[in-house]
């Protein structure tokens, strides 16, 4: 495979470093007391979700599970929106109604929204795969989950059906090893998920998912597998959940060390960048973040008029 384009690096980097800007702001955020919703930290795992949506097209289709804010901005979404939401405010991407929690979704971006419920993904990502498959239309779509959410029964169900009529379809697990206190180890008969595929017949592929360029990779293959027809790829990213489940979370249930062989993703993508261009881009990344968050604190909160936005209802 050919090696990775500067402006595509670039670009993966500027992501990475937006997300790990929303990061410090939501942390201190809800250090000073003023989130009143809960903030899921994502620093440490932006490479898995920023090379997986580098392989994908504006077009196909997105589910995330949750953990910081990198799907949405690897996908296309800007800060504003993005802190608009959390804070609760009218320039949210749900005008608001998100009220603290990830709920980001934007139809145009092929951002359809997260998957809080744990295991909603699948059969979502699987009913858009196949309206593509009957459409013919090109799309792709991937389905993010935790190493914790893999053992919801929709994944087994889903992926029945996604094997049986090779759908055009990724299901892209972070596995960080712990869903919430509890190591997957402790109540999973696998801590390795890609085996998973093994009972399916497809590919299960582990990637190193503090790099990147390796998920970018591993995610153009499934891609390039799922348009020609030729049905899901399992993708296992193993990746570092550098703080706790939540901000604020004391983590009782980790050795102080954890963290010793730690790998920033920034770190190792801004090794692959030339000259100063990294510092160049995470102070660009930086400016453009406060910017966001000063005109998300700044705007509206939600009026009336968005109470019945986006709801269903039968005529
Ligand atoms: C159906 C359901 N059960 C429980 C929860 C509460 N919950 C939120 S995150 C989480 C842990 C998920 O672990 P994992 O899938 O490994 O993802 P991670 O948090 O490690 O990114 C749990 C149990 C939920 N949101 N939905």
């Amino acid at each position: 495979m050919a090696a990775p384009k500067t402006a595509l690096l670039e670009d993966m980097f500027h992501k990475m470093a937006v997300a790990r800007a929303i990061e410090r702001v939501m942390m201190r955020h809800t250090r000073d007391e003023r989130f009143s919703g809960w903030w899921h930290p994502g620093e440490g795992q932006e490479a898995a979700p920023i090379g997986a949506t580098a392989a994908l097209s504006r077009e196909d289709y997105l589910w995330y599970q949750g953990r910081g804010s990198a799907w949405a901005i690897g996908k296309g979404m800007d800060p504003l929106p993005i802190l608009g939401d959390l804070l609760g405010k009218m320039v949210g991407a749900t005008r608001g109604k998100g009220g603290g929690v990830p709920h980001w979704a934007d139809y145009s971006l092929g951002i359809m929204g997260e998957g809080a419920t744990l295991g909603s993904v699948y059969p979502l990502a699987a009913g858009a795969a196949l309206a593509s498959q009957i459409r013919n239309d090109g799309r792709v779509s991937l389905a993010d989950f935790g190493d914790g959410t893999a053992s919801r029964g929709t994944f087994h169900e889903s992926m029945m059906h996604a094997v049986a009529w090779k759908l055009p379809l990724i299901y892209f697990c972070e596995n960080n090893g712990l869903l919430v206190g509890t190591r997957t180890e402790q109540v999973s008969a696998s801590s390795d998920i890609a085996m998973l595929s093994r009972g399916y017949g497809i590919p299960g592929v582990t990637v190193d998912g503090q790099d990147a360029i390796a998920v970018y990779e591993a995610t153009l293959e499934a891609v390039a597998r799922a348009r020609a027809g030729d049905g899901p790829t399992l993708i296992e990213a193993k990746v570092t959940r550098k703080h706790g489940h939540y901000a604020g979370d004391p983590q009782h249930y980790r050795d102080p060390d954890y963290l010793k062989d730690y790998r920033d993703p920034l770190d190792l993508l801004a090794a692959r960048l030339s000259g100063n261009a990294a510092a160049r881009i995470i102070e660009q990344a930086d400016g453009e973040v406060a910017a966001a968050y000063d005109a998300a604190m700044a705007a509206p909160e939600p009026d009336v008029s968005v109470i019945e936005r986006d709801l269903y209802h039968v005529a």
